[in-house]
């Protein structure tokens, strides 16, 4: 495992000490923002993730290395660089072996993560169900991932890109317990609102953080998925979103996109169509929940003495 992992030193030294540490992913900067606003993106949240007294570790694959903890040339090649492998569960073992660079999704992210000892992973939005998976079968590895490995990630929901409802079926079904904090429905990534009543409601991070480290002190393994609502000032109209949305997935189906390339380009196609607001929100709710989780792992940690 030495050979494949590299824990950045203060990271490692944070994790031993027993303080908080948050994930962080990086398909989000790679391919789910553009330049330069990623870099700058990527950057401020490591900043606000220490600002409420956490240690941020990037995650990505470098030169053929797992790294928890990025330095900042690294972020700024991976914010820059063309064609960076997109990194699901299933591209691990070929990106390390072939010693390339890779962006780890959610399920990547997770998996790394466990691999360093780091609980806690803050993130924008996760994969799902997609909306036609009756007949593409496409069902996000992130989903999966959730259910077997003990990471509590922070979202602000998932887009309606995704069926929403399928994806709360799918997370029941693999007993991962899903929290919105806050409220009562569960929130879809630019909007506050879904339509659907989040499966639980918390209305604090200490009760959150019991939550979690209650799961896994009984022997319960997977995560915990946190909803954290977009910030009203920024959320867009649900119902706004849906004519993009659906532009977006006839888009898709016309160019017969397909696979791992699905969801990087629904998430271009929204971006470009949208302009500025679409990426003002996801700026603005990254941020948020890179503020949660920083407090999250604060909280979680102090279960840990
Ligand atoms: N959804 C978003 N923004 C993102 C992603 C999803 O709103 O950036 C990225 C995340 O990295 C997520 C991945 O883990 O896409 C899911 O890809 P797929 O559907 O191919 O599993
Ligand atoms: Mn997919």
């Amino acid at each position: 495992m030495h050979s494949f992992l590299e824990i950045q030193p203060e990271v490692k030294k944070t994790l031993a000490d027993g303080k908080p540490v948050v994930a962080l992913e990086s398909t989000i900067i790679s391919h789910g923002m553009p330049y330069p606003q990623n870099i700058k993106t990527a950057l401020e949240v490591e900043e606000i993730v220490r600002k409420n007294g956490a240690v941020p570790a990037t995650i990505a694959i470098f030169n053929g290395k797992c790294h928890a903890g990025l330095n900042k040339e690294q972020l700024e090649y991976f914010a820059s660089a063309k064609d960076v492998w997109k990194v699901s569960l299933r591209d691990i073992p070929y990106v390390v072996s072939k010693k390339l660079y890779g962006a780890t999704t959610v399920a990547a992210t997770m998996r790394i993560a466990a691999m360093a000892g780091i609980k806690i992973f803050a993130t924008g939005g996760i994969g799902g169900v997609h909306r036609n998976a009756n007949e593409t079968m496409d069902i996000s590895a992130d989903l999966t991932e959730m259910e077997q490995t003990s990471v509590a990630v922070v979202s602000a929901g998932i887009k309606s890109i995704l069926d929403i409802s399928l994806t709360l079926e799918y997370l029941e079904t693999k007993g991962i317990s899903v929290v919105t904090v806050g409220q009562d429905e569960f929130p879809s990534f630019y909007s506050s609102k879904s339509g659907f009543k989040s499966p639980l409601r918390l209305d604090t991070v200490e009760e959150i953080a019991a939550m979690i480290n209650t799961k896994w002190q009984l022997g319960l393994t997977g995560a915990v998925l946190v909803a954290n609502p977009v910030p009203s000032a920024q959320e867009i109209a649900a119902d706004e979103m849906e004519t993009y949305i659906q532009q977006a997935l006839n888009a898709a189906e016309e160019k017969k996109i397909s696979g791992k390339d699905v969801t990087p380009f629904l998430l271009k196609y929204i971006a470009d169509h949208t302009k500025g607001e679409s990426l003002e929100a996801n700026i603005a709710l990254i941020k948020n929940n890179a503020k949660l989780g920083g407090e999250l792992a604060v909280a979680y940690a102090k279960h840990q003495h």
